[in-house]
């Protein structure tokens, strides 16, 4: 199996400056030579190229939607091109907002192909705010509502079919900040969240045993890892950190059981931010962890 990077350094749709570094620093961090331990052939593309940060306050209740749209069409462009040559596409972001590129072409490849499709959302936050709750206006906050078809519609339309996804397929995991608005709109929308409560109850090997319920032989199991999923104390190369996060085995433990299931197809590492990080720590912790998700293990064991 090969796998192709795709740089999309920008930090267009966060607030504070520094993930557009996000794809050397995981790179620096070692992520080629990981895959390639882990048996994988790495097809590293470099970077994509789009508009710069121009810094502007919301217009309408976005910041730089413009820039959000050009980003997220050159990701969904290279993501879908990625599956199409058979490659497993990771994105090395750059802020959340380009989960809408990566995600709709993903979600696009599952029709053509006739695949269900599991996007498993590993975050702090829900993502989930739109234009007129938003307390910030920026887009980073707003994927997960753009993906299921509440947005603009250069972003809601982006790979042709809205919405992009049904929220039915989305599991969110890690989830300990939501906005005042952006509460009931996850309620509504009944959406399916494993927040850190949850996880505290029952644990984080039952949560992640009902994220990952109803998998079949075909479906295409996509990953979005925003990085601040982790707890601040061993990821705190982020912009919006919040505090009550996973431990790095509960991390772990997760991603071991992502990996169990085999079914893997795209992921995305985002929101690292190295001018927040320290000795880039951060970057390695995440290289770490993805190495768990692709089936690093501690000894051979059964599954089950
Ligand atoms: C907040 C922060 N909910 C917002 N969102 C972040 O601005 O919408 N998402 N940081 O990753
Ligand atoms: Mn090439
Ligand atoms: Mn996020
Ligand atoms: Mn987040």
């Amino acid at each position: 199996r090969t796998v192709r990077l795709i740089g999309a350094p920008t930090d267009i749709g966060a607030g504070a400056r520094g993930a557009s570094m996000g794809p050397e620093a995981l790179r620096v961090a070692g992520i080629a030579e990981m895959f390639t331990r882990r048996g994988l052939t790495v097809h590293d593309t470099g970077n994509l190229h789009g508009p710069n940060n121009p810094c502007l306050p919301p217009q309408g209740g976005y910041r730089h939607l413009d820039e959000v749209v050009a980003w997220n069409q050159a990701v969904h462009d290279a993501v879908h091109t990625a599956l199409a040559a058979g490659e497993l596409p990771v994105l090395l972001g750059g802020d959340h907002s380009l989960g809408i590129g990566s995600i709709s072409a993903v979600a696009r490849h599952c029709r053509a192909t006739g695949r269900a499709l599991r996007v498993l959302w590993l975050d702090a936050h829900a993502d989930f705010n739109t234009h007129d709750i938003t307390p910030s206006g920026n887009l980073h906050g707003m994927p997960v509502a753009c993906l299921c078809g509440d947005g603009p519609s250069a972003l809601v339309s982006m790979a042709g079919h809205v919405p992009a996804i049904a929220a039915s397929s989305l599991r969110q995991i890690g989830i300990r900040s939501v906005d005042e608005g952006e509460r009931h709109r996850v309620r509504e929308a009944g959406l399916e969240v494993y927040d850190m409560r949850y996880i505290d109850e029952v644990g984080m090997r039952a949560a992640m045993d009902k994220a990952l319920a109803g998998l079949d032989d075909h479906t295409h199991l996509h990953v979005s890892f925003d990085v601040d999923f982790l707890d601040p104390e061993i990821a705190p190369g982020v912009g919006t950190t919040v505090p009550g996060g996973p431990t790095y085995r509960e991390a772990q433990l997760c991603m071991e059981m992502i990996a169990d299931t085999g079914r893997v197809a795209s992921l995305d590492i985002v929101e690292l931010n190295p001018a927040l990080d320290v000795r880039n720590r951060t970057a390695q912790v995440a290289v770490e962890l993805v190495e768990s998700l692709f089936g690093k293990s501690t000894l051979m064991r059964d599954r089950g």
